[in-house]
């Protein structure tokens, strides 16, 4: 399926022109940013304004190939219906093959007046992708007859990011993140809540038991920037270490080593970073209490754009995957 440009050239050419000059843009994004293969994804279509001062009335959001089986959920005030058109690749669920289904959701008729927020529901199952794909939903706010936004641009390598960026989904490898939690048997129970703070998104937190009178422990977890400014992961405290800080481990010369990120780590628009054992990692220091399996631990992560987030890591079994602190 095209995407469409749906709007009047005329019209939109001086609205373009006085949306992007302001410095305070908000784009039309997902909610989460990020999806594993093969797995239920719900895309939450922000709308964070309106078309230059008038509300929208209507919201068209094409799906990516890759995202199957679309139920939308209906929205207040909003008509709501689908189009449906043939998928580019045989989606099979429960030993059933689907050559087509929704492609293009509509809300119409409704008000999301210019100075409120709202937000769209898609849910569908990913498949047919791998790790490292970026999935783009192209969505577009219609402001009554004349007005309209479109986000359908796909950004090009080595080319500026465009002005009106379609929505991106980031498909990343369930391999990888599995890999981290391997070799402890981390319960669903014990998982970590996912954290929201700002345009911050913190997953997959964990720690571990330490050994009897151990002073140093590593923390992980997975952390997501949603939003189009760089942001940066400066500090960090916890009620059961004297300090905490933020840690890099490489290889050098075949030997592992540690060092402390004296200026943070960047978490860049859109990127994902993953401390895990072996790379970067948040370091507990001058332990004031044994860690044991199953334990929470409170630590607060501060970020230079958005501050203090209070994140609870769930404690692994004594050992998971291997990390020498013997430096400490
Ligand atoms: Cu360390």
């Amino acid at each position: 399926m095209n995407t469409a440009k749906f709007f009047a050239a005329p019209a939109v050419a001086a609205l373009s022109i006085a949306l992007f000059s302001g410095n305070a843009l908000a784009h039309a994004t997902l909610e989460t940013g990020v999806a594993q293969p093969d797995s239920y994804y719900k895309a939450v279509v922000r709308v964070p304004h309106g078309c230059d001062g008038m509300a929208t009335n209507k919201l068209v959001v094409e799906l990516p190939e890759g995202f199957y089986n679309a139920k939308p959920m209906s929205h207040h005030g909003f008509a709501l219906s689908v189009e449906k058109g043939a998928y580019e690749k045989m989606f099979t669920s429960h030993g059933k093959d689907y050559s087509e289904g929704v492609k293009r959701v509509i809300w119409d008729g409704g008000v999301v007046e210019d100075w409120a927020y709202d937000e769209f529901v898609i849910r569908g199952k990913i498949a047919n992708v791998a790790a490292g794909d970026t999935l783009y939903f192209k969505a577009t706010q219609y402001c009554g007859d004349a007005a309209s936004v479109a986000w359908d641009q796909i950004p090009v390598a080595g080319e500026d990011r465009p002005a009106h960026p379609a929505l991106a989904l980031k498909i990343e490898g369930g391999a990888d993140v599995a890999d981290a939690h391997a070799g402890h048997d981390m319960s669903k129970d014990k998982m970590a809540e996912m954290v929201m703070a700002g345009d911050i998104k913190i997953e997959k937190a964990w720690t571990r038991a330490t050994p009897n009178g151990a002073k140093a422990g590593g923390a992980f977890l997975l952390v997501t920037n949603m939003g189009d400014n760089a942001d940066r992961l400066i500090a960090a405290s916890s009620d059961v270490a004297a300090k905490v800080e933020i840690h890099e481990m490489s290889m050098k010369d075949g030997v592992m080593k540690m060092q402390q990120l004296e200026a943070g780590l960047e978490i860049a628009p859109g990127a994902s970073v993953e401390l895990k054992p072996g790379g970067f990692h948040i370091m507990m220091m001058g332990l004031n209490k044994t860690i044991a399996e199953g334990d929470m631990v409170h630590i607060t992560l501060e970020f230079e754009k958005t501050g203090k987030v209070d994140v609870m890591f769930p404690a692994a079994p004594l050992g998971a995957p291997s990390m020498d602190h013997s430096k400490h």
